[in-house]
């Protein structure tokens, strides 16, 4: 076709405080390596945080208020929030919205060979769904759709038992609210959207294996002090991977975390 050109993608994330800037130095270092240059990270109170565009130009940051009212419930409820900030300054059809604790393996331009309007990914585990990486085709449902996920999360923490149920059946609030949003959804729009599964083994590895060559995006999900080696392994601190099949997935991090503090001292001393 004659005017059909190349669909894009941009990769959407969030960071919100300081510790969470070092997840976000080892994404963009990725993303850069598998060839992707569209990157939107929507953040609150991050200490200088322009001094990463220049390592990485392709960046759009964008920065949200810091919320001063100390609400729990904003907090917990606040990834959405800072995703559908970011959607609304994105131009771009095909969208990966992701926690600033993953790291690509691979360019994911392939999951858009499909049919969907969003995919999330599954796993074998005592919670399915992990809401660490998701794909999305932008239509306006897809902003209608983050909404009511974040209505189901404020109603979700603000009653002790739905918080209680939410950590048993789902691992978080969090992840019971898109559940819900995804089954019971309200507005016609949404009651349309085409969902499609994706393996987490491959999207979103967050189980730990010694093998990486089939995976596109590893999860670290949450565990800096062993990662900077702050603290020791233990099941003590609530990991539930095991150290032997992790450390893989964690050397790869550590590497590059490293190579981005040479690059920014470099860049400080010029
Ligand atoms: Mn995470």
């Amino acid at each position: 076709m004659a005017h059909e050109c190349k669909p894009t993608m941009t990769i959407i994330t969030a960071v919100n405080g300081n510790r969470y800037k070092p997840y976000l130095m080892v994404l963009l270092n990725s993303l850069i390596r598998v060839g992707i240059d569209k990157v939107i990270v929507v953040y609150s109170d991050v200490d200088n945080i322009h001094e990463l565009q220049n390592i990485f130009p392709q960046i759009t940051l964008i920065e949200y208020p810091v919320d001063e009212s100390g609400d729990r419930v904003n907090k917990i409820a606040g990834k959405v929030k800072y995703w559908i900030k970011a959607l609304k300054n994105c131009d771009d059809t095909q969208i990966v919205f992701v926690d600033a604790d993953t790291y690509f393996l691979k360019n994911s331009q392939e999951v858009f060979n499909d049919e969907f309007d969003i995919a999330y990914t599954v796993r074998q585990s005592r919670w399915r769904i992990n809401t660490g990486v998701l794909f999305a085709k932008k239509r306006l449902s897809i902003e209608w759709f983050l909404e009511e996920w974040i209505d189901n999360n404020r109603i979700i923490l603000a009653k002790k038992e739905l918080i209680k149920k939410s950590k048993v059946e789902f691992g978080s609030p969090d992840q019971m609210g898109f559940f819900q949003a995804k089954e019971e959804p309200r507005a016609v729009n949404t009651k349309l959207i085409d969902f499609k599964e994706l393996p987490c083994l491959k999207w979103n590895m967050c189980d730990c294996t010694t093998n990486l060559s089939d995976v596109g995006i590893l999860h670290l999900k949450g565990c800096l002090p062993l990662l900077l080696k702050e603290r020791p392994y233990g099941k003590e601190y609530g990991d539930e991977r095991q150290p032997s099949q992790c450390e893989g997935m964690f050397d790869l991090w550590r590497k590059s975390y490293k190579e981005i503090l040479g690059e920014l001292k470099g860049d400080n001393e010029k």
